[in-house]
């Protein structure tokens, strides 16, 4: 590649004439939507900012200066011009290159991310740090519109007013979250960008920064100055403004020209910046710019006509599928329950609930914390809240959970996708953590389906239970067993032997009870016979019956794609410690006190030790070693 064979970093970037950085950006584009085509990856967010991405190396002095990407899924550009140009073909894969910014990536990458909203309050305490250290180099943070949903975003800028401090912030607008954005800030930058004055001042704006060449203080100055008399019109700015924040734009984010000449002039300033950058998400790949909904994280797709693969395998319907399917039909029956979703109408399968019960589907935006206390004030007047979020990504509502749910014991219904091994996204995006959050609260009930089928009966569960009730379930297809979508709920704290067998009792939670039934396959051949239980509640467990099996058989293994730390095995050994059964010893299998890195969840799940292989070691230890 002419150019990127030549990019080792920004230094080299900055050698590159200025009438030639739109040769650089399609070089960009195009290694960008190569390699995502085959490894999958956030496309239409990272085409978005290529322009905006080259005129930040070009005019900042990184990683001198600070750059500060929120939720980093757009970041590709920027790992192309920082050194990862070679590599890039790893990108998502097991031991390459992560598919978010990363410290321990690239001297490049400031602030490790993958969830939203965070960048503002990271940057601005780099800039109190520099401050401390009478560094006087600047720091950037890049915050999408959708991150703007978020009350984290407007902490940080409502501290970065008080502080007046050397700041800059970037709203990159392009009107969208991962779905259409929502919320009234929302509406009111479309409304004030589509002003026509507005329109025609922008424009003209852009001229004369082009046609002058930088100029330094006096430039910035006179921005400042034109920049005020400009808010005697409706502007998207006010808002800002009255965070302290000096205002610029809204500018093209794709003309190159304009977004170097701006970041130059606003360079170095003495106080919070803000500048207001529009863009088109999938800009440069027709199929993208058309759907980006579905370009925001694609798997593999050819790059002609921009369709996946059709699919050969008869793979099982998803968790999430089933999921949406069972929320439409039981939605049918219980006018009470409303769905709520923080800006992942999609990826949670509340697509088809959202058309057919439009006025029971709330999206709140990047907003989790709000969505639970929502929850809880819809559950207190009578509503059947279901809240549907990403495991990872409920660990924002943590007090929510408690205070405002738990406490009342509201019954709110908390369905928790993306439990468990998540795959490519990586450490910030597995879902490791909810039993232990969850079963530490009182008055919470925590189920895990091992099959979508026994997700469709929990689902029955929650919904007549009247109290907080979570389920959580894995990324992915489901077993492939039949669903019934009338089937009868689950008994609350009633486990279910699976397999009985006197040397090993094998007790499994949620998908990993099919690692347990492999795992006692491969035992009866070694000549160990297994009791399997599929637990199914966290929290209550069946304390009779494992009680019971514990006391018996006295060792025990446990499986769970958790951390080991207060989780399903902990819980396990809690109930056998006070039950009092002695001389029980008890082998758990989960992860153990790390964070797991990105790649795929097979290879994971086999290198972190949560499969039947794992089990079948715990198992022979038990049963081998005196
Ligand atoms: C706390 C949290 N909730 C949800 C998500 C899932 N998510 C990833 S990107 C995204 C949309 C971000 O929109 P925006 O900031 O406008 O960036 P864009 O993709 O439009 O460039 C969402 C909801 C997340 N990463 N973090």
């Amino acid at each position: 590649m002419k150019y990127l064979d030549q990019i080792n970093g920004p230094d080299d970037l900055k050698q590159i004439p200025r009438d030639e950085l739109g040769a650089v950006a399609r070089e960009i584009r195009g290694r960008i939507i190569d390699v995502v085509s085959k490894n999958g990856g956030h496309l239409a967010s990272s085409l978005g900012v290529v322009e905006l991405t080259i005129a930040l190396h070009y005019v900042f002095d990184i990683p001198k200066d600070t750059l500060i990407w929120d939720v980093g899924h757009q970041s590709y550009a920027h790992k192309l011009l920082t050194g990862r140009h070679r590599d890039f073909d790893t990108l998502r894969k097991y031991k390459g290159i992560s598919g978010f910014v990363k410290i321990k990536e690239s001297p490049y990458d400031a602030f490790t991310v993958g969830h939203a909203s965070t960048s503002i309050s990271a940057g601005l305490g780099m800039c109190y740090a520099k401050a401390l250290k009478q560094d006087n180099s600047n720091v950037v943070s890049i915050i999408g519109d959708g991150s703007m949903t978020a009350g984290l975003a407007y902490e940080g800028l409502n501290h970065a007013g008080d502080l007046q401090q050397k700041y800059i912030v970037i709203l990159n607008d392009n009107d969208m979250s991962i779905s259409a954005n929502v919320g009234a800030l929302s509406s009111y930058l479309s409304r004030t960008l589509s002003h026509k004055k507005l329109q025609n001042m922008r424009n003209q704006f852009g001229q004369f920064l082009k046609s002058v060449p930088k100029i330094g203080d006096d430039m910035y100055g006179w921005a400042k100055r034109w920049e005020e008399s400009f808010k005697t019109f409706v502007t998207p700015g006010m808002l800002f403004e009255a965070f302290n924040f000096d205002y610029f734009g809204p500018i093209d984010g794709h003309n190159l020209d304009h977004l170097i000449d701006i970041l130059s002039n606003i360079k170095d300033p003495d106080s919070p910046v803000l500048l207001h950058v529009t863009t088109k998400k999938g800009k440069g790949y027709a199929p993208a710019e058309k759907n980006p909904v579905y370009f925001h994280g694609v798997g593999a797709f050819a790059v002609d006509t921009g369709k996946s693969p059709a699919s050969t395998s008869s793979a099982p319907p998803s968790y999430t599928t089933v999921f949406g399917n069972c929320m439409v039909a039981l939605a049918k029956q219980n006018k009470c329950i409303v769905a709520v979703s923080a800006a992942m109408p999609e990826g949670t399968g509340l697509s088809h609930f959202a058309e057919q019960f439009a006025d029971r589907f709330v999206d709140v935006g990047i907003a989790e914390q709000h969505a639970v206390t929502f929850a809880a004030g819809l559950a207190a007047k009578g509503a059947k809240p279901v809240v549907a979020i990403y495991s990872t990504f409920l660990q924002r509502a943590y007090d929510q959970i408690l205070h405002d749910v738990c406490i009342d014991s509201h019954p709110v219904i908390f369905a928790l996708d993306r439990g468990g091994i998540v795959g490519e996204d990586g450490p910030t995006h597995h879902g490791m953590f909810d039993f232990s959050y969850l079963r530490s609260m009182p008055n919470m009930v925590v189920m895990a389906p091992m099959d979508e089928n026994e997700l469709v009966r929990m689902m029955q569960t929650a919904v007549a239970h009247q109290g907080p009730i979570a389920l959580r379930y894995p990324r992915g297809p489901g077993q492939g067993v039949n669903i019934d979508y009338n089937a009868k709920a689950v008994d609350i704290g009633k486990a279910k032997v699976l397999r009985t067998g006197g040397d090993l009792l094998i007790i499994g939670i949620g998908r990993c009870v099919n690692d347990a039934m492999d795992a006692a396959l491969q035992l009866s051949a070694k000549g160990i016979e297994s009791t399997v239980v599929n637990a199914r509640f966290v929290k209550p467990l069946d304390g009779d019956l494992i009680l019971d099996l514990a006391g018996k058989i006295k060792r025990v293994v446990t499986i769970e794609e958790h951390v080991l730390a207060g989780g399903f095995g902990s819980a396990i050994l809690e109930l056998i410690c006070d039950g009092g059964i002695s001389g029980c010893r008890v082998n758990r299998v989960g992860i153990n006190d790390v964070f797991i890195e990105h790649g795929s969840q097979a290879e994971l799940r086999k290198d972190y030790g949560i499969d039947a292989r794992a089990v079948v070691a715990a198992g022979l230890k038990l049963c081998c070693e005196k």
